[in-house]
């Protein structure tokens, strides 16, 4: 299979699950203000929506979407425990946290990015001020987000969190960097950020 992905971009969470799961995968990097992948073919032929991650399988069907594409890989790759089985209620408790992330978190970061309105953007810091105090407080009680273990939704956390970088004079969040500094220290970690750098 192959992870379309930007550098950086929400795919780095697609890419460090693929370097956890053991299966086999290539990376194409994809520029998103072209459209065009490192290989010069238009993005929009392969995910008209013109967004990483994608994920092509072997077949060349596309799946898209962060939460489907997390979903696919942990569960093709079992023995990885990415994610619980299918029953358990920490499978749930990670998928409500995968959504917590795409839809709360993820997609408060958009006017950062998109905006020219100095408003916007300072509204945008505010919610995710609020946002990163919740997730502090909940890692000082907590070493992974949903469960005991590291899970798909501690990778798109962490891929998410990066970001916080751009946001200037944020307040301390002691919590939110120690949970950092652990999954920096995971080696499929440090091979999906060398891959993209
Ligand atoms: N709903 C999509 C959103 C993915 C998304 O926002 N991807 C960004 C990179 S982090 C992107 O491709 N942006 C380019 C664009 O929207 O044109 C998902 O969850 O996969």
């Amino acid at each position: 299979m192959k992870l379309y992905y930007s550098p950086g971009a929400c795919s780095l969470t697609q890419h460090i699950l693929l370097c956890m799961s053991g299966l086999e995968f290539s990376i194409e990097r994809v520029d998103l203000k072209t459209k065009k992948t490192e290989h010069n073919r238009n993005f929009l032929d392969v995910n008209p929506r013109g967004q990483v991650p994608t994920l092509e399988l072997d077949d060349h069907a596309i799946l898209t979407e962060n939460i489907a594409i997390a979903q696919y890989i942990a569960d093709k790759a079992p023995n990885a425990k990415l994610l619980a089985p299918i029953g358990h209620i920490d499978r749930y408790q990670t998928l409500s946290w995968l959504s917590y992330v795409a839809t709360e978190l993820h997609k408060a970061y958009g006017p950062l990015f998109r905006s020219q309105v100095q408003a916007e953007k300072d509204e945008a810091i505010k919610v995710l001020e609020d946002k990163f105090a919740y997730l502090d407080a909940r890692l000082k009680q907590h070493k992974f987000i949903a469960t005991d273990c590291f899970t798909i939704a501690d990778a798109y956390l962490y891929v998410v969190l990066r970001w916080r970088k751009i946001i200037p004079n944020l307040p301390a969040y002691p919590s939110i960097d120690q949970f950092m500094q652990r999954i920096d220290e995971i080696p499929a970690v440090k091979k999906a950020l060398a891959q993209e750098a």
